[in-house]
């Protein structure tokens, strides 16, 4: 093996504070057999060199550069499209620490088993050091890793979802304390594939799959699971949660942090445009991130969050100048798309763009439909938060932005109202314990299937789900100004399967209620559920939903809701003694309302 390191050099390294690094990357390298180690400094120069070898190796394809200047195509393995929830591991020492809610190994297992993969697994390959920082660098709620992968693609997907390179490092030897990733793509056999966490130790090891949250370590995998574990010991909150401002006429800006399930939303609703009655009365949106929140309790009490990451990997199918015409803009240059289809002028392509044609599907075959979509539904773009058009100037402050409102909100064809405020922060914590959501393409396996997602956290939340929530409840202390808790459900379908509610932009015109309700000037009707909107309280008629559905959108289905709580009660009952009562007092009281 000639290691061939080209960031600094051992000497410059030994003996300070990133000896264990420096060790960690060696054995690593010993173990794995790269041909090279390359360490990642973040610089253009080096982004410009991976990205002409992978142009010439074919794991980059250019796109049409008049229309979509330095972009490009990647096609993933078409076995490895999506998160693998049935491969994801908690590998704790106490199986119960892990919970219900993950999937379980032994940590030496989990270890064994993962080494025996790796061993060799770079042989012919580079061996990359990514030093990431999630957050911005010079904020005291931002944390750091290292990933090691052999994947160029990786890397460049790292550069933009992350700060990363010299200044990450330089903060890791300032710290001396990072989340450790080990990724490999291995051979992309899903019979090969893993990954696995080991939050004692704050460490991942993923292997067998180049995509997504399975590969760029920095999010799903360190930013939510070992992150969540992370907030419990240091008294944070680590969320899969998009963080919008809200700024009114007066020129007031509320934040809200809303927490949907994969492929329910969040990244529309970070770049939200208002509809156009309320664009001319001064409504401005302002977006600080799509997917991850970290929230700490400032010195007055109020919840401050960052967006621990620095660009969006937002799901590209459904995307439009009509739904979203900030990512549009966002994503016109200097974007990585994977698994789109594209035009006969080598254009990006998906269902939901536009009216063309496209020559080319996800997989590169000539288009037909008799093949299914074009694009993968769980094709994505790479991309900057920088590019965004609405992104927040406040988007990269160190302390945060404070939270006004949290919103739960699930993809629910039926039963659930397009919105309810909790009655305090106890209820809040049980309506986000016990969301339901329609499963989507963003993880493998059946799509369109009701499960339960608390806080749009199954598939991330690194520990014991009801440890998590007693988490939740520890918030609520004296001195603490806590946010309104809110739910909403944008999916709402009537009798001929159509969306009740138009959605997207027309959404701020629900969280125009919110507001109010944060600042005392809306009026709202008690039910068993929560509080609900009085008629009036939000024009759905310059939405366009007519009467009936407005009936439906708001109704409380008493049968129904009694049978959803009685489920409820059961989900929450599987967790044992671990789950703390508050939260089965209250289900209890409010079924008890539902049945008076
Ligand atoms: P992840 O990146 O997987 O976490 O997804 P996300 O929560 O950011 O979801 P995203 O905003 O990308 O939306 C996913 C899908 O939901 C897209 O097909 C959107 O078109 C659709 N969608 C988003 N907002 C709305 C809405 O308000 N109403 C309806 N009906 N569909 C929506
Ligand atoms: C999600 O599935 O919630 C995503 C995409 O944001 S992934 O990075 O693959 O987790
Ligand atoms: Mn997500």
């Amino acid at each position: 093996m000639s290691a061939a390191i080209s960031f600094f050099d051992d000497d410059a390294r030994r003996g300070s504070r990133l000896d264990s690094l420096t060790r960690w990357v060696a054995e690593t390298a010993a173990h794995t057999q790269p041909d090279s180690i390359h360490w990642c400094d973040g610089s253009d120069a080096e982004i410009a060199a991976l990205n002409a070898q992978m142009a010439k190796d074919g794991t980059l394809l250019a796109l049409n550069g008049q229309t979509h200047p330095r972009s490009w195509l990647h096609r993933s393995d078409p076995s490895d499209v999506a998160r693998v929830e049935h491969l994801t591991f908690v590998c704790t020492r106490d199986p119960d620490d892990a919970g219900p809610n993950n999937h379980w190994m032994a940590p030496a297992e989990g270890h064994a088993r993962m080494d025996a993969l790796f061993a060799g697994c770079m042989r012919g390959r580079t061996l990359y050091v990514i030093p990431y920082c999630m957050g911005p660098i010079d904020s005291p709620l931002s944390r750091c890793g290292v990933e090691i992968t052999d994947s160029p693609y990786v890397v460049a997907n790292m550069r933009l979802m992350t700060r990363m390179g010299a200044a990450a490092l330089a903060r890791i030897e300032r710290e001396g304390r990072f989340v450790k990733g080990l990724h490999s793509t291995g051979e992309l056999d899903p019979d090969r594939r893993f990954i696995m966490h080991f939050p004692e130790e704050l460490s991942i090891k993923s292997f067998g799959s180049g995509y997504g949250g399975n590969a760029l370590l920095g999010k799903k995998c360190h930013a939510l699971r070992i992150a969540s574990w992370q907030a419990r010991e240091e008294g944070w909150l680590a969320e899969h949660m998009l963080i919008v401002g809200i700024q009114n006429p007066q020129g007031q800006t509320h934040y809200i942090a809303a927490a949907f399930p994969s492929a329910c939303g969040k990244t529309n609703l970070a770049m939200l445009i208002p509809p156009e009655s309320y664009r001319q009365a001064g409504w401005k949106v302002w977006t600080v991130g799509d997917d991850i929140c970290w929230m700490r309790p400032g010195a007055d009490g109020r919840l401050y969050a960052i967006n621990p990451e620095a660009g969006f990997f937002g799901v590209a199918p459904g995307t439009s100048e009509k739904s979203n015409p900030n990512a549009l803009t966002t994503i016109g240059h200097d974007t990585i798309f994977t698994n789109v289809a594209v035009t006969d002028d080598n254009q990006p392509w998906w269902e939901g763009l536009d009216k063309r044609v496209p020559a080319k599907d996800w997989q590169g075959r000539d288009y037909d439909p008799a093949n299914g979509p074009a694009a993968h539904p769980n094709s994505r773009f790479t991309v900057s938060a920088r590019q965004c058009p609405s992104y927040s100037p406040h988007a990269e402050d160190p302390q945060g932005v404070p939270i006004s409102a949290i919103v739960f909100g699930g993809r629910r064809g039926s039963l659930v109202p397009l919105v309810f405020e909790a009655r305090n922060w106890t209820h809040g914590v049980l309506v986000g314990a016990s969301m339901g959501s329609e499963t989507t393409a963003a993880a493998t396996g059946a799509v369109g299937v009701m499960r339960r997602d608390p806080m749009a956290m199954k598939p991330f939340c690194g520990y014991n789900f009801a440890d998590y929530f007693a988490h939740w409840l520890s918030f609520d202390q004296a001195g603490a100004r806590l946010p309104k808790i809110f739910h909403v459900n944008w999916f709402r379908k009537g009798a001929d399967g159509q969306f009740l509610w138009p959605g997207f932009g027309e959404n701020l015109r629900v969280l125009e209620w919110m507001i109010q309700r944060v600042e005392g000037t809306a009026e709202a009707v008690e039910t068993p559920v929560g509080r609900l909107p009085p008629p009036g309280a939000i024009d759905l008629q310059s939405a366009g939903v007519s009467a009936a559905a407005a009936e439906e959108l708001f109704g409380v289905d008493r049968p129904g809701w009694i049978a959803e709580f009685r489920e409820i009660q059961n989900y929450l009952e599987d967790y044992g003694v671990r789950m703390p009562d508050p939260l089965g007092v209250e289900a209890a009281r409010i079924l008890g309302q539902l049945m008076d």
